[in-house]
């Protein structure tokens, strides 16, 4: 058993608060994890450390967060087989369009599964990831279709609220 499926690294602390809610969801899910922080740009030999370090652990998926001249998610891309879930930060004056656009692009062959912009494509990103480990986790699928039922029953008691 590996001891974390799941890596969760983001360029900066400051983008810790947006990738909180990738943690969160991994917990609920009780999918093993470790965060940190690594960047492309100023430290690119302890993002080639933290690589290293997944594979020689086994873990299966890497969720990136990222903001600016995001290419943390791209870096690893090229260096690994493990697939990446790219989350795009708003951290910038551009409100997060220049991440998304950073992290979306990639080249054919080196892909990036990008999420939407801030919390809600950090929480995909952990839906994601277990959807990618189920392939191969029953357990994981029962969780998964627990979770779509929760937002099922979440819109009808949204919708009983709005009808009165
Ligand atoms: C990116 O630059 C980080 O992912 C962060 O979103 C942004 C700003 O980083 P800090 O200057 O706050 O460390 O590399």
């Amino acid at each position: 058993m590996n001891k974390w499926q799941v890596v969760i690294l983001m360029g900066s602390d400051s983008d810790a608060s947006v990738m909180q809610a990738t943690a969160d969801v991994l917990t609920k899910f009780g999918v093993g994890y470790t965060m940190t922080v690594a960047s492309a740009h100023r430290s690119p030999d302890r993002v080639k450390r933290l690589i290293d370090e997944a594979h020689a652990g086994g873990v299966g998926v890497f969720i990136v967060g990222a903001g600016a001249a995001a290419h943390l998610a791209g870096v690893i891309a090229a260096h690994s087989s493990i697939p990446v879930v790219g989350v795009p930060i708003d951290s910038t004056a551009l409100k997060g369009m220049d991440a998304l656009l950073a992290t979306v692009q990639m080249p054919p062959g080196v892909p990036v599964a990008t999420m939407a912009i801030g919390k809600a494509g950090a929480t995909n990103a952990a839906v994601l990831a277990v959807q990618i480990l189920a392939t191969g986790d029953a357990a994981l699928v029962d969780k998964l279709t627990e979770y779509k039922a929760s937002l099922v029953a979440k819109v009808e008691k949204a919708a009983a609220k709005v009808e009165g």
